[in-house]
């Protein structure tokens, strides 16, 4: 049959070489085919999640980021400092998590979702028009996050104003100073031009950016034992391979921000200057907990033993 594929970035950013990647798995050992749907041919993330739920779709990429009203649990990947920033501990992690293979996988399946895999695209960075040293320095910035109430909490526990915005209206909010401040992976700061709207660039270190792959459940039930196999061998193989693919990328499209921009001032804050943004992160934990009650406490707790076992 031919399958249908959409995702929240272009195909040459990080989910869009993973989906490409899968494309090819799933082609090479079965008679399927997929065509694949980059960001924009079907709309913003929240219209291709309801594409995928409604079977229109077979699969779909969309970071948790954007799952917190269906899921509230997923908001967890926004507890600050929760998820390391080094790339191999969370290699490991994405990969043989329980609370991500089992916990998450029983709360999409109650959606109508087979999640297939989750994987990371990089620690995300703070881009904004005014340079950021501390908390203080977020005072009144209007700071576009995804539709998540929890990173709402976030960035008001950080002291900035959040706006929660589709992705479509985050260049043109930062050009029009309706917003004047964003966070997302180095990667995607370089390949969305986001660095020509925004003038510094801060490392605070709070948090990896997360996406989720998934399957219509309907679909993937009805399919047979040897296609299910396909699809969990494509989503594995191109796990690797994105994984690989990522070593040294942020370095890379920093190197070329600079080239492009080399007024753009890039910060890594100290350990003393993350200490606010740290403090707010207790505040944003607990407000999790409030948020998702018992079964937000289990994951949080399983995802933290997770991220232990997995420490190597
Ligand atoms: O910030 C966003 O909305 C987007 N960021 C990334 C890295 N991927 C897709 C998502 O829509």
């Amino acid at each position: 049959a031919d399958w249908k594929y959409a995702f929240e970035e272009s195909l040459t950013e990080v989910q869009g070489v993973y989906a490409t990647k899968f494309k090819e798995a799933v082609e090479a050992n079965s008679d399927h085919t997929i065509q694949l749907f980059p960001y924009g041919t079907l709309g913003e993330s929240a219209d291709i999640m309801e594409q995928a739920q409604a079977g229109i779709l077979q699969f779909v990429d969309q970071s948790p980021g954007f799952t917190g009203a269906l899921i509230p649990e997923a908001q967890v990947f926004f507890v600050p400092y929760l998820l390391p920033t080094d790339q191999e501990h969370l290699a490991r992690f994405y990969k043989e998590s329980k609370a991500i293979n089992e916990d998450f996988s029983e709360l999409y399946a109650e959606q109508g979702l087979e999640l297939l895999v989750m994987f990371p695209e990089g620690e995300v960075a703070m881009t904004t028009k005014e340079p950021v040293k501390s908390c203080a320095d977020l005072n009144e910035v209007k700071f576009r996050v995804m539709t998540n109430p929890l990173l709402v909490e976030s960035y008001k526990a950080f002291g900035a104003t959040p706006t929660p915005l589709p992705w479509g209206e985050v260049y043109g909010g930062l050009q029009t100073n309706i917003i004047q401040g964003q966070e997302n992976p180095t990667f995607f700061l370089y390949s969305t031009g986001i660095y020509e709207v925004t003038d510094h660039i801060t490392y605070t270190g709070h948090n990896n950016f997360t996406t989720a792959v998934m399957a219509n459940k309907d679909f993937y039930d009805s399919l047979s034992d040897a296609d299910k196999k396909v699809i969990e061998d494509a989503a594995a193989s191109a796990y690797d391979y994105i994984v690989e693919y990522q070593k040294g990328l942020a370095e890379s499209e920093l190197k070329k921000i600079k080239e492009a921009k080399p007024e753009m001032t890039v910060t890594v804050l100290s350990e003393e200057e993350r200490a606010c943004f740290k403090e707010a992160a207790a505040e944003v934990e607990a407000k999790f907990i409030e948020m998702t009650g018992e079964s937000g406490k289990a994951i949080l707790e399983q995802l933290k033993a997770d991220l232990e076992a997995t420490k190597g």
